[in-house]
């Protein structure tokens, strides 16, 4: 049976026996649980000198994790200079953020090659290769000239954006052109797919048919649509493990029976926390009624702290967040907890749970699976409501959520109001739609499809 190998910027730290995190790792693990395989990445190591060979991270079951190092050079060109500081902004649409610099296309370049030849020498001719995300476009280019015939899949997490944002990006025709080196392409909805189809058709004069195959730099190239998703009662078991309730135990002792607003992101421009901290401003100056009487909560732990633009946000969150709590905290009330942290996924499922509102307000995302995890924590009888941005990944199919775009900050402070009177049938109501699409479209439904199509 043909192995598959994963290989993903980091490998996730898994243990046997423990649960691992959500998302990716959780849906890659399962896969090579069932196939037995390879999981290459990353190490999230620095060296001083050149990138490390590839060495033997781990034996899980039947899967062995490898990993190599990068060096200092490698990690600012293709890690933190385009990977995070040029295509994330990019693909998200926040073309205000992105930078460019060939050299650090060139690092990009450098780091798949580098990948590519440590994998080479991994692989057997019949396995099956799975690259995951925008850090690996040029993969599939660099194991063909490498000599690699095996059979190539890409599944790209973020948005892929309308031909005229991508092409802000002065190295768009390399990038494309490296990403047809794939025999499978994945995007998290049809709009994604389009937009990558339109980029091929009208600008590398290719061709789409209807049923997702494309045609261009001399190759043909399966797209779909494979949105990914979550185990639904693995998350409302998480969410009631007796065991896993100390801090959901604890915030709710301290809401004195106020309802709870709650957020949780990355911190990250792309998930739109300031506009979001504005709109519930605005939802605390048009709804007064609901002062004293409700609490917002945002966990927000750091992430690529040594980009600038991360930093950056991070001071003005901080800023917003102490002048809204400024502006209409009591003696015995504070609307907004700012909570720069992370939590264990076992901690932070029972807190989706204790939440009436799931606010989630990306400005673009390719998925947003904290959306489908917040409607999977709910208790089917009594559950929360979700207010989802329109230009999540998850809007397209979570459509009996609260649909708001996130620039509007006094439709979001509308549906705030809404969602906190919604009358208990109609929050069932729409709870039972949204997870009976949750089921259809399950993590393990997000897999078996790939893998299927790959193979
Ligand atoms: P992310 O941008 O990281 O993922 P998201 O899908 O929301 O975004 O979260 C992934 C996981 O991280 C979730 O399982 C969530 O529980 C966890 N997580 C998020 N914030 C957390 C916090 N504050 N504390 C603890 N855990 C937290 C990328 C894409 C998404 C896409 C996923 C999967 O950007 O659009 O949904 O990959 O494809």
């Amino acid at each position: 049976m043909p192995r598959l190998v994963v290989v993903s910027n980091r490998v996730a730290p898994i243990t046997e026996g423990e649960p691992t995190a959500g998302g990716l790792a959780a849906g890659v693990l399962d896969a090579l649980k069932q196939k037995g395989g390879i999981w290459f990445g990353w190490s999230g190591e620095i060296t001083e000198g050149e990138a490390s060979p590839v060495h033997l991270e781990r034996t899980v079951g039947s899967i062995t994790l490898y990993t190599l190092d990068l060096s200092r050079r490698d990690y600012d060109a293709f890690y933190r200079g385009f990977a995070n500081g040029t295509l994330w902004p990019t693909l998200h649409y926040q073309v205000g953020h992105a930078q460019f610099d060939w050299a650090e296309f060139d690092g990009y370049r450098r780091v798949n090659v580098l990948f590519a030849r440590a994998l080479a020498r991994l692989v057997r001719p019949d396995d099956m290769i799975w690259a995951h995300d925008y850090h690996l476009l040029c993969l599939a280019e660099a194991l063909r000239e490498a000599g690699l015939g095996n059979r190539m899949g890409l599944f790209l997490h973020t948005p892929f954006p309308a031909p005229a944002v991508f092409m802000t990006n002065p190295a768009h025709e390399a990038l494309i052109r490296a990403m047809c080196g794939f025999d499978l392409l994945g995007f998290q909805t049809e709009d994604d797919r389009t937009a990558f189809a339109d980029y091929v058709v009208r600008q590398a004069g290719g061709s789409a048919s209807d049923d997702g195959v494309i045609g261009a730099f001399g190759r043909t190239v399966k797209t779909g649509v494979y949105p990914i998703g979550v185990h639904v009662d693995e998350v409302r078991h998480e969410a009631e493990a007796p065991a896993h309730q100390r801090y959901a135990s604890r915030l709710h002792d301290s809401l004195s029976g106020r309802p709870l607003i709650l957020s949780v992101d990355r911190l990250d421009y792309s998930k739109g926390l300031r506009p979001r901290f504005i709109a519930f401003e605005r939802f605390l100056e048009r709804y007064p009624h609901h002062h004293g009487a409700v609490v917002f909560m945002q966990i927000a732990p750091p992430s690529r702290g040594d980009i600038e633009t991360y930093r950056e946000i991070r001071r003005a969150l901080e800023a917003e967040a102490g002048r809204i709590n400024g502006r209409f905290a009591e003696v015995d009330w504070m609307p907004l907890r700012y909570l720069n942290r992370g939590f264990a996924r076992s901690a932070l499922m029972p807190l989706y749970a204790e939440a009436q509102v799931g606010l989630v307000t990306p400005l673009r995302d390719g998925m947003n699976l904290v959306a489908k995890e917040y409607v999977a924590a709910q208790n089917p009888d009594n559950p929360g409501v979700l207010v989802l941005s329109q230009f999540a990944g998850a809007a397209r199919e979570l459509d009996a959520a609260l649909i708001v775009n996130p620039y509007d900050e006094t439709g979001v402070a509308a549906a705030l109001d809404r969602a906190l009177a919604m009358p208990r049938g109609e929050r069932i109501e729409r709870h039972t739609a949204m997870l009976a699409t949750m089921r259809r479209n399950s993590l393990d439904a997000w897999r078996d499809r790939f893998v299927a199509d790959l193979s």
